[in-house]
């Protein structure tokens, strides 16, 4: 096409000069070479070759969409932090993801689900990264690379191998109480809006006077909860493998737009120093008859991404953001994911993701951090000193002291678990999860699953340690899933009734 017929809108070269042609490069002659300064063809194939950057490491697949967290009571007795007071709307993200899957796997695999939020706060982003599970695998965070690889591919073929996974479990048996929920039936939910979510950790929160409370988050979902059976999960993992993320999107489309009430349980600071079992240990859940729910308001996600790359693939979530009035604890867990996340995402986006319009802390007045320069550095602060202290006037922090969201610690520096209180130990929570909370169906089921994915490749070496596993949640569920392995069989699923076809709850 001659230049002066060249079509009124057409695309543009990536400087904005009107582009000569996106369905023909530049030849010398019809069969000749492609030439050199064919720029254009150049910048286009240059750039698709660089055009994804590295899917994350774990909780690769996923979606979210963007909505407004409400707080509708008054929590300000526990936390002064500006988005949990009385009235106070927020702007948010929230990212749903499984965790060993990579980008095109299947959204119905049995796995936790992630669960991420990003407030856009007055104060600053709040990052809440948690999963549909209160509870994780281990108690510290050293083992956290072990576990994850146990759970992805082998070294050498390449192959996701149920062995590899029942050795690591069963090797470190703190992760009964997860894998129990892992394999019950809210290990494969129905759709990310029929679930749960929970900080998991516990948190500190500071009020006004600065007093300060442990505090665990849950978010229960206002769809109710709903699960699907292991045959639905694995026949819709073939059919759909974006079976969540399409559900998420349409039903946003449709503006039934999902809803979750926000509950906190509270414990007073001094409690955690005698409670029965450390209330820090991520394998264990709080007792509600000890510390009840306490409402605090309602997340509501309405608004689809416009671009699935830039505010889905390039959102960074880091539970290293906090504001003023929320803090950590001593959880060893939390503490390593407060460096752990900012540096993948360093290494994953660039050291400046900070500054993508899905990460920018939108709501404060301004930005004023003395981290700058680098690649794609984009917001800067002009000529203003580069250092501080300085006598320029640019604001710098200065507090000193104690930290008002920290706490006390003493002793040796020490390689060892939490110091066992009366009630710690790694099977009594799993076993009343699977004897007070649950029913025959869901035992069943249970049963069902683990035997199936037991039967999935876990080698006769690894057996005896997995079926003691288990007894030592209960002898006789250890005693019913050795003898359905041993049988070669799983039990067929108890039927499942509700709509559609495979869904329960
Ligand atoms: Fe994560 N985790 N994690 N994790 N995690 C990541 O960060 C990590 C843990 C969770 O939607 C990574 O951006 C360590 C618990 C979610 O973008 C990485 C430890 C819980 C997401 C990382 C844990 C989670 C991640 C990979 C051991 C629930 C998805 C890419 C202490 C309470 C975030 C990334 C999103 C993602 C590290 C354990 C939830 C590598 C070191 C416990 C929902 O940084």
């Amino acid at each position: 096409m001659s230049e002066s017929s060249r079509p009124q809108g057409g695309s543009t070269t990536v400087t904005g000069a009107p582009a000569p042609s996106d369905r023909n490069s530049l030849t010398l002659g019809d069969t000749g070479p492609i030439l050199l300064h064919d720029h254009h063809f150049l910048d286009q194939m240059a750039h698709f070759n660089r055009e994804r950057v590295p899917e994350r490491n774990v909780h690769a697949k996923g979606s979210g969409a963007f909505g407004t967290f409400v707080t509708t009571e008054d929590v300000s007795a526990y936390t002064k932090a500006a988005l949990f007071q009385p009235g106070v709307e927020t702007e948010m993200l929230a990212r749903f993801s499984t965790v060993a899957g990579e980008q095109g796997s299947p959204d119905t695999w049995r796995d936790p689900r992630g669960f991420s939020l990003k407030f856009y706060t007055t104060e600053g982003n709040y990052d809440l990264v948690g999963n549909n599970t209160p509870v994780f695998f281990v108690r510290d965070t050293m083992k956290f690379p072990h576990f994850i690889r146990s759970q992805k591919r082998r070294g050498g073929s390449g192959l996701r191998d149920n062995d590899m996974q029942w050795d690591f479990w069963t090797h470190n048996p703190e992760s009964a109480h997860q894998v129990t929920w892992l394999m019950g039936d809210r290990g494969l939910p129905r759709s990310w809006r029929h679930m749960n979510g929970y900080g998991s950790h516990t948190y500190m929160w500071v009020n006004e006077a600065g007093e300060k409370h442990w505090i665990k988050y849950h978010f229960k979902s206002d769809q109710g909860v709903k699960c699907l059976t292991q045959e639905s999960g694995d026949q819709i993992a073939g059919e759909d493998s974006d079976f969540h993320r399409r559900d998420l999107r349409e039903a946003i489309e449709r503006e039934e737009f999902p809803s979750w009430t926000l509950h906190v349980q509270v414990m007073p600071y001094e409690d955690a120093k005698t409670y029965r079992f450390n209330p820090f240990d991520l394998t264990k859940v709080w007792p509600h008859g000890d510390y009840p729910l306490i409402k605090v308001g309602t997340m509501t996600l309405n608004r689809n991404p416009d671009n699935f790359f830039a505010e889905i693939e390039q959102a960074a979530f880091e539970p290293s953001a906090v504001v003023p009035g929320i803090g950590f604890s001593p959880d060893k867990m939390l503490l390593g994911r407060v460096f752990s996340y900012a540096d993948t995402h360093r290494y994953r986006i660039g050291p400046n993701y900070h500054q993508l319009p899905v990460n920018r802390p939108k709501n404060v007045e301004s930005v004023n951090t003395y981290t700058f320069d680098g690649p794609m550095a984009y917001e800067h602060s002009g000529d203003a000193p580069v250092y501080a202290p300085n006598s320029y006037g640019r604001g710098y922090s200065d507090l000193t002291g104690g930290a008002e969201d920290g706490w006390e610690a003493d002793g040796e520096m020490v390689r060892q678990a939490y110091a066992l209180r009366e009630e710690d130990d790694d099977f009594g929570q799993a076993r009343t999860l699977v004897n007070e909370v649950w029913d025959d169906d869901m035992r069943d089921r249970f049963v069902a699953n683990v035997s199936g994915h037991i039967l999935g490749g876990v080698k006769e070496q690894t057996l005896p340690r997995v079926f003691d596993y288990w007894k030592s949640v209960d002898p006789d569920l250890g005693k019913r899933i050795e003898e359905t392995v041993r049988a070669g069989a799983a039990d067929p699923p108890a039927p499942h009734p509700t709509e559609p076809e495979g869904v329960i709850g």
